[in-house]
């Protein structure tokens, strides 16, 4: 049927499940005709509202077009669209920012309440009635098995020759009767190539013709090349020390300009056939797999350009047996990430002297993202990084403050900070070491004798000397950038 008949299905105050998870993988038709019926109604004076689910976050054509006519109640899980952080931040919307390994457990432990409606963008659907999964996996197995009804897109735009690289895995269960999830390397293949959703279930099947949108990344500039630089020294190091094997360990790269820098550092490195255990395969990632730097990926996702997704496109064949897709309860999940060992690299808003991460809170009030995956990575993995440049808005922030607005990732998750002034290794440091690391290695010039200032104040001010601090200034850098526009 049409996307309008479709949506027409969906009755106000429902829960939907859709799919997508950073721009891929998101039903095209269904929630834009959803919005267009809630503009309507909503100028008729039958204002309508939905709670959203999905993978990670998705695109203008489902989060945007939702927001705009003010069509979401809640939110749930990673969002990176402008109209909804506004919506949020202004209290109009509720998020709700959970892991991304355990929305599925949330779920199916119904923490959530009830899901109505599951829409889900496939491949294709088989004689059989299985599910080629398109260009995400995210939450879709438990979207279609928690769901009452499911609406199925399928768009022409995925590719058909994807069919074989999605592992899913239809083995998990709630504790107590979780067994362990037999994956032991990367490249390993635990589940089946397609979906399952009953027959009795579906209402709808809408045809589409759309690819995934996302926008291209900015070729790294001096400050993330630097970045890259110091990580790639790092790992040379660790490498030296016998502490990393050559072919390092399963690597996992958040999104964004910096961590596409670091693979871009990485592919120009010395190394080859390394793994990744990750979220999302972005450009860096198909490069590094191009070249042989990398030989296997597995995650969840895609999030390409719209140049590397023709690449992709036209060397499936190439890719397919390199890169394995998964549901985010298994390819983000904390058993395996602990057990591969994996080196998490992820981005963050703020660090704090003694090490505490801020990676979603804008002066720690207004959402940016949410955390993601950064958590399920950084606190399980055998390495945790976490990078950025030293200040922000044109140097009126410091990346680094005496104290976090927010916590995200606690001083116990956090191995190794890197700006682009350099490294701070953490491990095995007292929060005094800590301190002294961190300003020395990553604080920007303009900000380091402020800090050095109130470390050493604090140290002199015969309070607590385990973690020093000056309580009634540790917030004081935001309070100025909030009255003065800079800390
Ligand atoms: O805003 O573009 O308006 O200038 O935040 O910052 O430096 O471009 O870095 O794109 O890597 O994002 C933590 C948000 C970093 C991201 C975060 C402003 C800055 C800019 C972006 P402008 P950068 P990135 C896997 C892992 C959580 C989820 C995660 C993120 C914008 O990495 O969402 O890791 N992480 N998932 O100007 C005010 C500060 C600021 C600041 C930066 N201190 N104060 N603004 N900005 N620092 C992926 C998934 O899980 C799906």
């Amino acid at each position: 049927m049409s996307a309008e008949q479709a949506a027409e299905l969906i009755p106000a105050g429902a829960t939907i499940g859709m799919s997508g998870f950073t721009g891929a993988g998101y039903p095209k038709a269904v929630p834009k005709a959803l919005a267009e019926r809630i503009g309507k109604l909503r100028d008729a004076g039958l204002p309508m509202r939905v709670n959203i689910w999905t993978g990670a976050s998705t695109a203008p054509e489902l989060d945007g077009a939702l927001a705009e006519v003010d069509g979401i109640n809640m939110r749930l899980p990673f969002q990176s669209d402008a109209i909804c952080r506004k919506q949020i931040n202004e209290g109009q919307m509720q998020y709700v920012d959970i892991h991304l390994s355990e929305v599925s457990q949330y779920a199916w432990s119904g923490f959530l309440g009830k899901l109505d409606i599951a829409v889900i963008e496939v491949a294709a659907i088989l004689e059989d009635g299985r599910l080629i999964p398109s260009s995400s996996i995210g939450n879709n197995k438990t979207w279609i098995e928690q769901a009452d009804k499911v609406i199925l897109e399928v768009n022409d735009k995925q590719s058909l020759k994807m069919e074989g690289m999605h592992d899913v895995y239809y083995g998990t269960a709630l504790p107590p009767n979780r067994r362990p999830i037999m994956l032991t390397k990367p490249s390993d293949r635990i589940g089946e190539n397609y979906l399952h959703c009953p027959l009795e279930k579906v209402i709808a099947v809408v045809e589409t013709s759309s690819p995934d949108r996302n926008s291209a990344f900015t070729p790294p500039d001096q400050t993330s090349a630097r970045i890259a630089e110091h990580i790639l020294n790092f790992f040379a190091d660790e490498i030296k020390q016998g502490r990393l094997p050559e072919q390092l360990l399963p690597i996992q790269s958040g999104v964004g300009n910096i961590a596409n820098a670091v693979l871009e550092g990485l592919n120009s490195g010395p190394y080859k056939n390394l793994s990744a255990f990750t979220e999302v395969i972005q450009d860096g990632m198909l490069k590094m797999l191009k070249s042989g730097t990398l030989e296997v990926a597995s995650a969840t996702a895609f999030s390409l350009s719209p140049d590397a997704l023709e690449e992709f496109n036209e060397n499936i064949d190439f890719y397919r047996d390199k890169i394995i897709l998964r549901q985010q309860d298994i390819s983000n999940n904390p058993e395996l990430a602990r057990r591969l060992g994996v080196i998490a690299m992820n981005g963050l808003i703020e660090a704090d002297i003694y090490g505490n991460v801020n990676s979603t809170h804008i002066m720690g009030t207004r959402m940016m993202n949410g955390i993601g995956g950064s958590g399920d990575f950084a606190r399980n993995g055998y390495l945790s990084i976490f990078m950025t440049p030293s200040t922000a808005k044109q140097g009126a922030i410091s990346a680094i403050v005496p104290m976090v607005s927010h916590v995200d990732h606690t001083e116990h998750d956090v191995k190794i900070i890197v700006t682009e002034q350099g490294l701070a290794d953490l491990r095995g440091l007292s929060p005094k070491q800590r301190a002294k690391c961190i300003i020395e290695n990553c604080a920007h010039p303009d900000f380091k004798d402020r800090l050095l200032d109130y470390y050493e104040r604090a140290c002199a001010s015969g309070r607590g000397m385990h973690t020093p601090h000056l309580l009634e200034e540790a917030l004081s850098w935001h309070v100025n950038f909030e009255q003065n526009g800079k800390m």
